[in-house]
């Protein structure tokens, strides 16, 4: 492997802790609160999960004393859904608790996500191993995967690896559908009578599990730090030529939370938030004319140049597409192998067309055909649709323009358009984690360990108050069942955690909607520049503007 110079150097960053889990593992207890209820439908949660619902909320204490920390234990982790940076510092933070709880303690990674607990497949994480992926990238230490454990045989394959190996607890490092899972998992060792215990951990770039006790997902602080500095360079473009409106779509799945960040921290000239776009009821003609007003506009300061940020998950927010979309994920889990036989684009479209509703079918029929396409394309192993693989930058450049030569031929437009489509967002999925990633993964994993060896299962790790230093964070978990409602999934209601998507009542949307009419017309473009891991705090270790408003601490 080839080791750049900052690799070398990241290798030695020293992560912070909670002051509270600073100590030795065998003074690290846990207190625990009231027993708690689900966001939602608590009836068919306490069914569902008979056994582990409902648990208190765990604050580790320094100086209470764990008896049982230094038993003997091996303990499992897998890695799931999409990279984040500090996925790695997760597993260090448990590797470095683990051996230090009793240095004859073992790490199974098991490999290639959750699919790799079922079959077996798995690596030691040695001292030396682990060293190689402290502080970088990527999940690259044991792989991910997307497979969910949802059938019979997958729960007794996942129990079967475990009694093999001898395993003790199990840390799914993992989004809201890899948390839901978690918490099944648990539940499941629960009813078999095993004491085999798991503890979730919130990662995910796209900002969307976080609640009053998660914060933040990890690694969305890189990812839009990343993302940032990109459209910051690209606005520098923008303003040096004078000539492109870029069009940049972002990841984030269903919620804007990215799209918002990267807004508030570089100020461009629109930016869609989906959220407001499903509560105003806007249809795609609406947002495209709210583009085309600030082209305009800006056309007649001379400025034919700017820059629009686009939520990767707007499609499905816009009403008609949003209950398109849903007949199409409902038709294609019903009828999945029909689906399959048809093997060219026009069949698929023809049979679609015929079984959607007369205003889907509507809709369908009006796309472009890649985008007819995208929306055919095959759904995650969680039934949703790939938002990632519909190229809504385009479709919106596509109508913006249509719409501009409308008026041009009206004679109320005489600007030029040119534009450029952008998609960022494997570019910020295994970035070097910032040092707030860093240090908030390095503790959610040492946290994980201390859950376990304090006797706990179903909970997610928790780290709080994070806007401020690591000396003010507070370590703990959550119980999983907390944080979940019931959704339709595949055509029927399943438990799920409950995303958070951007809340229009919430401090980092207000701050946005306050400047954005600015923002608009004014070139007032904001250069973020990389992510910087040595120097002064306020340089290197600042948390996310979202964060920041969020907990009220001065941006
Ligand atoms: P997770 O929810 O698993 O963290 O993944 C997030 C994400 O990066 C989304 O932002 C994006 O839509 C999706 O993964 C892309 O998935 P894939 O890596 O399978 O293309």
């Amino acid at each position: 492997m080839n080791i750049s110079p900052l690799q070398r150097a990241r290798y030695t960053y020293q992560p912070k802790l909670p002051p509270s889990i600073r100590g030795e593992i065998g003074t690290i207890g846990v207190s625990l609160g009231e027993a708690t209820r689900s966001v939602a439908n608590s009836g068919e949660l306490e069914t569902i999960f008979a056994r582990t619902y409902g648990k208190p909320i765990a604050t580790l204490e320094a100086d209470t004393g764990n008896a049982d920390a230094a038993t003997p234990r091996t303990v499992g982790v897998i890695l799931s859904g999409g990279q984040a940076p500090g996925g790695h510092n997760v597993i260090a933070g448990l590797f470095d608790a683990l051996t230090r709880a009793n240095p004859k303690n073992r790490l199974l990674g098991f490999k290639g996500g959750p699919g790799g607990l079922v079959d077996d497949k798995k690596i030691e994480i040695t001292a030396d191993y682990m060293d190689r992926f402290r502080n970088t990238g990527g999940f690259d230490i044991i792989g991910s995967g997307r497979t969910k454990i949802e059938t019979d045989e997958q729960f007794a394959g996942a129990r079967e690896t475990c009694l093999k190996n001898g395993v003790d607890a199990v840390v799914v490092i993992g989004g809201d559908d890899s948390n839901t899972n978690a918490a099944l998992l648990a539940e499941y060792f629960a009813a078999k009578g095993d004491p085999i215990q798991v503890i979730g951990v919130p990662k995910t770039i796209d900002g969307d599990l976080k609640n009053e006790y998660i914060e933040t997902s990890f690694g969305f602080d890189t990812a839009v730090k990343t993302y940032s500095e990109l459209i910051g360079n690209i606005e520098r473009d923008a303003n040096s030529a004078k000539k492109y409106w870029h069009f940049i779509k972002l990841m984030g799945r269903s919620a804007s939370q990215i799209a918002l960040e990267c807004a508030l921290q570089t100020r461009p000239n629109v930016c869609i938030i989906s959220e407001e776009v499903e509560e105003k009821k806007q249809t795609l003609d609406d947002v495209v004319a709210s583009i085309v007003d600030v082209v305009v506009k800006r056309a007649a300061n001379g400025e034919n140049f700017g820059v629009v940020l686009v939520p990767e998950g707007l499609i499905e927010f816009i009403p008609e597409m949003g209950t398109l979309i849903g007949e199409l994920n409902d038709m294609l889990a019903e009828n999945a192998e029909y689906f399959a036989t048809l093997h060219t684009f026009e069949d698929q479209a023809e049979w679609v067309n015929k079984n959607l509703s007369r205003d889907s079918s509507y809709v369908f029929s009006s796309l472009p055909s890649d985008i007819q396409r995208q929306l055919l394309m095959d759904r995650d192993p969680h039934g949703n649709v790939q938002v990632s693989r519909i190229e809504t930058e385009k479709l919106l450049i596509e109508m913006v323009s249509d719409k501009l030569a409308e008026l041009k031929v009206k004679g109320t437009y005489s600007g030029k358009f040119s534009h450029q489509a952008h998609f960022f967002g494997y570019e910020g999925r295994s970035a070097f984690p910032s040092n707030f990633d860093a240090d908030y993964t390095y503790s959610l994993g040492y946290s994980a360990f201390l859950l376990i060896a304090n006797g706990l299962t179903g909970y997610i790790s928790s780290v709080r108050n994070i806007a401020r230093p690591a000396d003010e964070w507070i370590a703990g978990g959550i119980p999983l069942t907390m944080m979940m409602n019931m959704e339709q999934r595949h055509g029927k209601k399943k438990p799920v955690i409950k995303k958070a998507l951007v809340e229009l009542e919430g401090a980092p949307f207000r701050y946005f909607a306050q400047h954005r009419d600015d923002w608009a017309v004014t070139t007032s473009f904001a250069f973020p520049g990389a992510i910087q891991y040595y120097g002064p705090d306020d340089i290197c270790n600042l948390p996310t503007l979202t964060l920041r408003l969020e907990q009220g601490v001065d941006i």
